[in-house]
């Protein structure tokens, strides 16, 4: 079928909106660029992403030269975990993510930023999903973690808490923390892609850094458009897993009695804090 892209480009997709790689369609340049992105990632992220992040990174091979050639990536991956990576041209639809997901189907962007956004773009290219995300697909235990999310984005779309779960999605796969015996280290897959945030994130004193906790990331709102005012943080993946394989439908039922929703910057006292934010960063305009 045919889709228009979030840039008005017309694409021919599956049913499922996977498209051909096509690898070759990939210029020099472009290939270029991926390995640069690469290079200067993976040296900041020595010491400050986690060690399961960097080794997945390593052992499935992403800086063989250019932009991964999804088959061999998928076929690494599957016999490790049993993900794989299908190509998708833009963000697909809710439910068609989910089912990827519940599927253990990683969906890729099939394009690169431009020269112009290095550093910054707010779709999801191929750097970002297959570098940021496809590294702790190698992971076991955040490999079913994934997977319940899916399954539980099924679920949660039925019921109307989609924007509640979504929070809990970005919270943790794209701006998680985690607490290490060798200090505090990045797994969010928003964070390991990003130089700048990289750097922020842990060693800024303007976020907030407190321990995950369901119900209240679930009631807290996020920016889509600059730094996170707030990181939450865990101390492993079983923890984060643990607390998926339960069942939801109590937490949205309570969800839906109280509909508070917390300020990207809130700090409750019954919060357990690692780092009580300035704020600095945010009140003096973030990016702009
Ligand atoms: N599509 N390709 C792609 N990548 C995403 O990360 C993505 C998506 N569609 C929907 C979506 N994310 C989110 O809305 C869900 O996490 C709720
Ligand atoms: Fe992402």
């Amino acid at each position: 079928m045919k889709i228009k892209t979030r840039l008005g480009r017309e694409v021919d997709v599956n049913e499922d909106y996977t498209v051909d790689q096509n690898w070759e369609h990939f210029t020099d340049e472009e290939h270029d660029r991926w390995d640069r992105l690469y290079a200067r990632q993976e040296g900041m992220l020595e010491g400050r992403a986690c060690d399961e992040f960097m080794e997945g990174l390593h052992s499935l091979k992403l800086s063989d030269g250019g932009i991964p050639r999804f088959d061999e990536l998928s076929a690494r991956l599957k016999e490790i975990t049993g993900w794989t990576v299908v190509a998708v041209p833009d963000l697909v639809p809710d439910d068609v993510f989910f089912d990827h997901l519940a599927n253990r189907r990683f969906p890729a962007g099939n394009f690169i930023r431009p020269e112009a956004q290095l550093d910054y773009l707010q779709e999801p290219d191929v750097f970002h999903d297959v570098f940021g995300h496809v590294p702790l697909l190698a992971n076991p235990t955040f490999a079913d973690y994934m997977e319940a999310y899916g399954k539980g984005g099924q679920r949660a779309a039925g019921r109307g808490v989609l924007t509640n779960l979504a929070r809990l999605y970005w919270y943790t796969v794209e701006f998680g923390l985690i607490n290490t015996p060798k200090g505090m280290r990045i797994y969010g897959a928003g964070i390991v892609s990003s130089k700048a945030e990289s750097i922020f994130c842990l060693e800024d004193q303007s976020p907030n850094r407190i321990h995950f906790d369901l119900m209240r990331l679930m009631k807290t709102d996020y920016r889509i458009d600059d730094f996170q005012q707030t990181y939450w943080v865990i101390d492993s993946f079983q923890e984060l897993l643990e607390a998926t394989y339960q069942d939801f439908g109590p937490l949205y039922d309570e969800l839906e009695a109280n509909t508070t929703v917390y300020t990207p910057d809130t700090v409750l006292e019954t919060d357990k804090v690692h780092n009580h934010g300035t704020q600095a960063y945010a009140n003096a305009g973030g990016r702009l």
